[in-house]
């Protein structure tokens, strides 16, 4: 299609950049950021992911892609490593599950990794429930191979798709995302409160640290720290910025 096409040509024309959504633990500091895709479309401007994930998706392009977004991340984190403001961050990559679950994920990852020079235990992965349903077998045995190299992992969009309690508790995670759709009305919704309230003890009954993301306002933090939660992502905070940007909200 014309899309595809554009996409293509987009690639070798370096009009991907990548935003950054800081990320804030229980004390309001920051402690990274979740990279976010964006098209600078010559015509239509700053394109978000919801404009050309899925085609990427379907037409394979999202692993060169994938690719790109994986090493422009490392090679930040490897620039906010040298510098003292920054030098704790973590990184938060989103992966598809095509991407996930192509051949090579797991060398081509560790290659990254080694070329940009980053410590691995400050990349965290972003996976979709999805995975589980593509192939349980093949996504927690690339997760172990990962982590053996200190790769960590986030379960995106958690409660959104099709969880299945008997995966979850085999799946080597380190973070569960609480998906903004249910903060959005934790405070007005019960049902959304149940949800969260449930998320959060069933992540920390795993062990896993719980964030949550589209946190808007101070009440908000506030309900979700009450249940237990512990790292926070959204405007509140940050909305997805330059690198340049974020940077200031560390200094
Ligand atoms: O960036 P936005 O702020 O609009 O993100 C929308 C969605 O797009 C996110 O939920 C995320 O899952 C997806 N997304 C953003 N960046 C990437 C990326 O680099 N790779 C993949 N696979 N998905 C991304
Ligand atoms: O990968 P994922 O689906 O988690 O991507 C996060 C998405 O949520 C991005 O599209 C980002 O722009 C969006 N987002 C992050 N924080 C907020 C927020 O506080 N409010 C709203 N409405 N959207 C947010
Ligand atoms: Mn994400
Ligand atoms: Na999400």
């Amino acid at each position: 299609t014309e899309i595809e096409t554009e996409l293509r040509a987009a690639l070798l024309d370096s009009q991907f950049v990548l935003h950054y959504q800081g990320q804030v633990d229980g004390d309001g500091l920051l402690t990274g950021a979740e990279a976010l895709v964006r098209w600078q479309h010559p015509t239509r401007g700053l394109v978000g992911p919801a404009g050309f994930i899925a085609i990427a998706e379907t037409s394979g392009l999202i692993l060169p892609l994938g690719r790109w977004v994986l090493r422009t991340a490392c090679e930040q984190l490897a620039l906010w490593s040298a510098s003292a403001a920054t030098a704790h961050f973590t990184i938060a990559v989103n992966v598809s599950v095509r991407q996930f679950l192509q051949r090579d994920f797991v060398e081509e990852t560790l290659a990254i990794v080694r070329e940009s020079g980053i410590d691995p235990a400050c990349l965290k992965l972003e996976l979709t429930e999805t995975l589980m349903i593509e192939g349980v077998e093949e996504t927690i045995g690339k997760m172990h191979a990962l982590r053996e190299h200190g790769i960590c992992f986030s379960l995106d969009d958690f409660g959104t798709g099709y969880s299945s309690l008997s995966y979850l508790k085999r799946l080597p995670l380190d973070q569960l995302k609480i998906d903004q759709s249910f903060v959005r009305d934790v405070l007005d919704d019960p049902n959304d409160a149940s949800i969260a309230r449930s998320v959060v003890a069933l992540g920390k009954s795993l062990g896993l640290k719980i964030i949550a993301e589209g946190v808007e306002t101070e009440a908000q933090r506030n309900f979700l720290a009450g249940i237990g939660c512990d790292h926070w992502q959204g405007y509140l905070f940050s909305r997805p910025v330059d690198a340049r940007t974020l940077e200031e909200l560390a200094a």
